[in-house]
């Protein structure tokens, strides 16, 4: 009996590009081994957690404590949010972060564009998520690997009533030290501090991280640049359809509670998440769709 992983590699395995193959914790795994980009998909919480354009280094953090099972979301890489955003206001019993990304989605299709691999992924509506959230929908997560990292959140409203939805590409970026790391591109917009009674305030200037970081700004469509002079190296992340981000570094004391996450590993990380939350979740009418875009680049400092 062929198992599902076999079958699937025989469906969608690109020759010598890309294939289906058992991860972490036995979960399916998109693998791209292509001569310009190195990357990984699990098919559970169509999530990806590794990216390394041919000429570079890791881009993204996965924290070696991370939890590989269904119902556990995967602790690095980039996790979606939805359809809503931290705890849910009406029930404090829900996932945090929504359902999907601690269930298994569905391959759609993988392929090579040039010297990039675009992996696509779908999940529905079905009893469980309705448990949750009565509405129908289809969501469509397509990733395009090669010298830059595209992803697109597609949500399709499939009911016949109005859907309110928030979501987020919860990305965790690798850099070589938080303590000299600096995050430009959010100067004087204003920001929702999570780490101090949900006041809003103003950025002035770059941000630093000196402590705990949990912030939502809001009203912002720039893109944003990682500078990180310990990897040498520049990140920007470019946006779509998106009128919020957050900001999260967890700091040693939070990191010291996460079970999935190791106690120094808020050294080498920061969240940057290209999302719409809180006033900015999105009003989706029934039979219409909405893409959310990330365009991550990285180059040399
Ligand atoms: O995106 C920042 C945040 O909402 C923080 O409040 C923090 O809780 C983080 O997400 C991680 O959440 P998780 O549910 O993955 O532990």
């Amino acid at each position: 009996m062929e198992s599902a992983i076999a079958e699937l590699d025989r469906r969608f395995e690109i020759p010598g590009t890309a294939q289906v193959v058992e991860g972490n914790g036995g979960l399916p795994k998109v693998r791209i081994t292509a001569p310009e980009v190195a990357g990984e998909m699990y098919l559970h919480g169509a999530h990806v957690t590794s990216w390394k354009p041919a000429d570079g280094e890791e881009v993204l953090f996965l924290s070696s404590q991370s939890r590989w099972e269904d119902g556990r979301a995967i602790r690095g890489g980039v996790p979606i949010c939805f359809p809503w955003f931290g705890d849910k206001t009406d029930n404090p019993k829900a996932p945090a972060h929504g359902f999907v990304r601690a269930k298994a989605w569905q391959l759609e299709s993988i392929a090579q564009v040039g010297g990039a691999v675009t992996v696509s992924m779908f999940t529905e509506s079905d009893e469980g998520t309705k448990k949750w959230w009565p509405a129908d929908f289809r969501l469509v997560h397509r990733a395009t690997f090669g010298r830059e990292l595209s992803l697109e959140l597609v949500v399709t409203n499939t009911g016949r009533t109005s859907l309110r939805f928030e979501e987020a590409l919860h990305a965790y970026h690798r850099v070589g030290n938080i303590e000299k790391t600096r995050v430009r591109g959010l100067d004087t917009i204003h920001y929702i501090d999570k780490t101090d009674s949900n006041l809003k305030k103003t950025q002035h200037g770059e941000i630093m991280i000196v402590s705990e970081t949990d912030r939502v700004y809001l009203n912002t469509t720039d893109a944003i640049e990682l500078e990180d002079p310990i990897l040498r190296r520049r990140t920007r992340v470019a946006k779509e359809n998106s009128g919020t981000t957050v900001v999260w570094n967890p700091w040693m004391q939070k990191a010291h509670s996460l079970s999935d996450f190791g106690d120094d590993e808020w050294m080498q990380m920061i969240c940057i998440e290209t999302s719409n939350v809180s006033d900015f979740a999105v009003d989706l009418a029934p039979g219409q769709q909405h893409t959310m875009k990330a365009l991550v680049k990285v180059s040399d400092l």
